[in-house]
């Protein structure tokens, strides 16, 4: 029996644990799933309900996208993933793990501001106007300023990851690494929303950088469509 991933084609969490798996060369079973109609076999598995999950033969279950990274990259990793070329695994860590609190939550704004109402419907606080650099305490946004505001305020993540790319051309060093693969799904979705506009905000080197990753046969392959 085959381990069996519930994902969703389009979900960067689900694209990452994908990934690894495409390249460890690890036989899963792919299950994709409705968002809106989540299997109850993935629900008993994984009663948090976000995929990817993946369920293994003896009834253990992995429910977050970077530990299923992990758990591939851990039986077979042929292009050193886990050994990147500059820094280590735990700087690799740390960089996703900053993808996750400083980057995801404006790149969801950006895209879904409408999700956010009550946050752009009552003045901002302390805390969010610092985060919003541009807008002051009490500012009241509209829709459209409230999804530029944290347009802008990601930027600053990706001048970071720009600046790794200044010295090598992966985040891994001289090859791309865990952590390459782990956030490039992310920065594709704030791309993908409006090309234009983010070729013109971020550093050539990222745009380069994002490119050559996504132009990967096994990137296409893992974004293509299971029947
Ligand atoms: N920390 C989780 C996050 C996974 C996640 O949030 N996935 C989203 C889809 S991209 C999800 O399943 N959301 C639940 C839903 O939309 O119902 C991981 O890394 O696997």
């Amino acid at each position: 029996m085959l381990p069996t991933l519930f994902t969703f084609r389009r979900c960067p969490y689900a694209m990452r644990a994908r990934w690894a798996i495409q390249v460890a060369d690890v036989a899963v079973k792919m299950h994709e799933v409705a968002l809106r109609d989540k299997p109850s076999v993935m629900l008993e598995a994984s009663p948090k309900g976000t995929v990817p999950v993946l369920v293994l033969p003896d009834g253990r279950v992995i429910d977050e996208s970077l530990e299923i990274m992990l758990w591939a990259l851990k039986q077979h990793d042929p292009e050193g993933w886990l050994k990147p070329s500059s820094g280590n695994l735990a700087n690799m860590l740390a960089l996703i793990e900053a993808c996750e609190s400083a980057f995801k939550p404006h790149l969801d704004r950006y895209k879904y501001p409408s999700r956010y109402k009550s946050e752009w419907t009552s003045p901002l606080d302390d805390q969010s106007a610092t985060a919003l650099t541009a807008a002051g305490t009490g500012v009241v946004f509209s829709e459209q300023s409230f999804s530029d505001a944290h347009f802008n305020a990601a930027q600053e993540f990706l001048r970071q990851l720009s600046l790794g790319l200044t010295e090598a051309p992966a985040l891994g060093g001289a090859t791309p690494a865990l952590a390459d693969f782990a956030i490039v799904p992310f920065v594709r979705q704030m791309a993908r929303h409006d090309r234009p506009r983010f070729e013109q905000a971020v550093p050539a080197t990222l745009l380069y950088w994002m490119d050559r990753l996504l132009a990967r046969a096994d990137f296409e392959a893992v974004m293509t469509k299971q029947i």
